[in-house]
């Protein structure tokens, strides 16, 4: 892949002002030569390095369009190749025919991701500042900008190259032991070395738990909207995403199949999920709508349970109670949220926060029950608050944090930290350094993951994959 040079249009596809054409590789200069022709007559390669150059881009037929041409010398470019960059006029069918031209003199089209693949290849940036560049590139919040912007400028690679360092000189003076077994150097620095591993362990810790707010910020929380049937789901649905996407009406089992909605909430995101009302029933359509939400919950991670609170409780409502109970003793988080606020109350709020939580003033003071007005709005902004609390505790400054970013990241950690507590586990144990040598020796590996130091082509391929043509 390496040594053939590539080329894609850089800017986004449709009419615009001005189009950018990469092309990133061994040839890219000469390839490029072939097609613009600078005003002053001078050969494309004669310009000086990162100078735009104005010129004529020239077909087998005569001229194409004119435009403007960069040179970006190796090693100092975006790919760390050569490349060039001609800036033409903006539209479908123009840039294409650029395009076209550049691949007749020699270039191929580059997949997707592969500017920034080879960019990685090359060192010029870490994987977690590539899987940035993608955050980037698809943030929908401000706080998600914050948060890619912070590992494009290499916060997360410091904080593994930290890790790194620290494990490298522990596993250091392991070998040291093993080596010099005379030296009788092992009790001492086997003490020193359980000191050091523990408060590595609680950092590490530390990082770990960042993976929360980080999920909330990149990823999105899974949150299934549960109910009785008529609660107000949909409707709840509707004035969260602030549009009528989903089916509101007063018939008991309008929503039969799930909807799902991706939207931005303050500083998080939700994949939200509205769901058929849970109840018994011979419809088998229906049946198989209210297996799908249930699923759906079990899988969430947060769960908004949406009770029509003009009325008393009935069964579907105690059954609710049930399926939610057990689902916050999985750890789910969940919200009760008491729905039409508007209407007479059946003050059914209190019941549900002991049934649910045990204690009803403190759940509605720490905004585990929302009573809300899905029809008017009323409530919906405390219950937004409510969700967001719950993701992000306080203001994490990302320049001076770094907040683990996606699972994959947040998997290698793990796997990284237990090795760390496998090692201590083998001193507390009485074992001697050179067995927590391997462990130590696994948990660079995983941290290595995170940056790209040691990870598998596989890994790679499929984070690249997910960049659009171009990037
Ligand atoms: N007064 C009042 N009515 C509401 C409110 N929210 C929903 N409704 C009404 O309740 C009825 C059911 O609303 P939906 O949003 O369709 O309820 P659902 O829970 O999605 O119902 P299913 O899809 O059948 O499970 C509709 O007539 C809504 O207009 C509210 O806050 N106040
Ligand atoms: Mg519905």
């Amino acid at each position: 892949m390496v040594n053939e040079t590539v080329a894609a249009v850089s800017t986004a596809y449709g009419r615009g002002g001005i189009a950018v054409i990469r092309i990133s590789g061994e040839k890219a200069i000469s390839v490029a030569e072939k097609m613009f022709s600078t005003l002053g007559g001078k050969l494309l390669r004669q310009t000086p390095d990162r100078t735009a150059v104005y010129g004529d881009i020239v077909g087998e037929n005569g001229v194409i369009d004119d435009g403007i041409a960069v040179i970006y010398r190796a090693p100092r470019s975006y790919t760390g190749e050569d490349t060039v960059e001609i800036s033409c006029h903006g539209g479908i069918l123009l840039t294409e025919k650029v395009l076209s031209r550049v691949f007749e003199c020699g270039a191929s089209p580059a997949a997707p991701g592969e500017f920034t693949q080879r960019a990685f290849v090359n060192g010029k940036l870490d994987l977690s500042k590539a899987e940035a560049v993608i955050g980037l590139i698809d943030a929908e919040s401000e706080q998600q900008l914050k948060l890619n912007g912070s590992h494009a400028r290499g916060i997360m690679k410091r904080c593994i190259d930290g890790y790194c360092r620290e494990i490298t000189s522990l596993i250091s003076s392991v070998y040291v032991c093993i080596d010099y077994p005379d030296e009788d150097l092992e009790d001492v620095s086997r003490d020193e070395m359980l000191v050091a591993l523990r408060t590595l362990s609680e950092r590490m810790c530390s990082t770990l738990s960042t993976y929360r707010e980080g999920k909330a910020v990149n990823e999105g929380i899974d949150t299934v909207i549960l109910g009785k049937p008529n609660a107000g789901k949909s409707s709840l649905l509707n004035r969260l995403l602030g549009e009528e996407r989903a089916i509101v009406t007063d018939i008991a089992g309008t929503t039969r199949d799930t909807v799902e909605e991706k939207m931005t909430l303050g500083r998080i995101i939700l994949n939200l999920c509205d769901t058929a009302g849970i109840r018994e029933t011979e419809d088998k359509i229906e049946q198989i709508g209210v297996r799908r939400a249930l699923e759906k919950a079990e899988r969430a991670e947060l769960i908004l349970g949406v009770f029509d609170g003009s009325r008393r409780l009935d069964r579907e409502d105690e059954e609710l109670i049930e399926a939610l109970s057990s689902l916050v003793c999985r750890g789910k988080s969940v919200i009760a949220v008491i729905n039409k606020s508007d209407t007479t109350s059946a003050l059914i709020g209190e019941e549900v926060g002991r049934r649910l939580f045990g204690d009803a003033d403190k759940s509605s003071e720490d905004g585990r029950i929302i009573s809300v007005s899905a029809l008017t709005g009323e409530g919906t902004e405390a219950l937004k608050q409510a969700v967001e609390s719950l993701f992000i505790k306080g203001e994490i400054d990302y320049n001076t944090v770094a907040v683990l970013a996606n699972a994959r990241q947040h998997n290698s950690m793990k796997m990284a930290l237990d090795a760390v507590n496998r090692a201590i586990t083998a001193l507390e144990n009485g074992f001697g350094t050179d067995v927590c040598g391997m462990d130590l020796e696994q948990a660079l590996a995983y941290l290595g993951e995170i940056d790209g130091r040691s990870v598998t082509e596989a890994i790679t391929e499929d984070i690249f994959h997910r960049f659009c043509v171009g990037k």
